[in-house]
């Protein structure tokens, strides 16, 4: 187990929102797993077996692998206490539950000291696709088994770290890139093939399938500097896939400096979403047909 990270100073005069009524000062609050609905786990459920009988063969093994040995299952929204006893133990990571988004300087402290903060709600019957704020769904299912992964699990933390110097530094538009192209969306290659870990795909149904068996986006071999000029969007399927070689290379990302990569794009314009570079690795030029006739993001 890692040891905790070096609390860093809050921003002198970086006024962070109060939390809402109920939360405690670093915005988390109860799980409040008795309160869940037999509506709210038969989401869950429904959510589960969903992505469950696409990840096999899609999905990364450390993904597969996490998945397993923690406690979740089809029947019920996971008891955060459960998940903690094993992601403690294994990784030194632990949930904890927060009423929704939460400011970028609370998120990255929670993540600099091993705690990933997890809607404790659940979407709507309604809107099993569509969600603007991360539910425990999402955050659960999607991120909990790649934090039993010790590359992943270093790598959060180091991204935690980098988060409150990228405040100070005024590039929290470059990392943020970075956890995008790697954390929500990333893609993986695995015994020659290609494989999610990215939580925002193993948690949509059709970005799993999207992601990897389209012939629209592009899949791009990961360059630092390249994803730190990425722009991506929020609305939709992504128009760029980066590769890793290997999930060990976060190893590697969760130690390097930043800084001499940030002075080094700092007068590069930023890429569109679409975009292809001459100096790019495709693994695939997407053919970009799902998002013709789009409005540009
Ligand atoms: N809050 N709960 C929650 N979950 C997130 O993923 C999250 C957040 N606040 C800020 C944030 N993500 C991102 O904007 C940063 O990674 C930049
Ligand atoms: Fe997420």
């Amino acid at each position: 187990m890692t040891p905790a990270a070096p609390v860093l100073p809050v921003l002198p005069g970086a006024a962070t929102a109060d939390p809402p009524a109920g939360a405690r000062p670093d915005w988390t609050i109860d799980q409040g797993w008795s309160r869940y609905t037999a509506e709210e786990h038969a989401v869950w459920r429904t959510l589960y077996e969903r992505q469950t009988r696409l990840l096999p063969g899609r999905a990364c093994t450390a993904f597969l692998d996490g998945l397993q040995a923690l406690p979740i299952a089809p029947e019920r929204i996971p008891d955060f206490d459960a998940l903690n006893q094993l992601l403690l133990r294994h990784t030194g990571w632990q949930i904890v539950a927060v009423p929704g988004l939460v400011p970028d300087e609370v998120f990255f402290q929670h993540l600099a000291h091993r705690r990933f903060p997890a809607g404790n709600f659940i979407r709507r019957a309604e809107q099993l696709d569509y969600l603007e704020e991360p539910d425990v769904f999402h955050d659960v299912f999607g991120h909990a088994p790649m934090l039993m992964n010790p590359a992943l699990a270093d790598y959060m933390q180091a991204y935690g770290e980098g988060g409150l110097r990228a405040l100070r530094l005024g590039v929290l538009d470059k990392l943020a890139r970075v956890y995008w192209h790697t954390v929500e969306f990333g893609l993986v290659r695995e015994a020659g093939e290609l494989r999610i870990y990215g939580a925002g795909i193993v948690s949509s149904a059709t970005e799993t399938r999207f992601a990897l068996e389209s012939p629209s986006p592009h899949r791009i071999r990961f360059d630092l500097q390249r994803v730190l000029r990425s722009r991506y969007r929020i609305d939709d399927f992504q128009q760029a896939y980066f590769v890793l070689d290997s999930l060990d290379d976060l190893l590697a990302l969760a130690r390097i400096d930043f800084a001499p990569h940030y002075d080094a794009v700092a007068t590069l314009p930023a890429l569109a979403p679409g975009a292809a570079l001459p100096s790019d690795e495709l693994l695939h030029r997407g053919d970009g047909h799902y998002h013709q006739g789009q409005r540009p993001a």
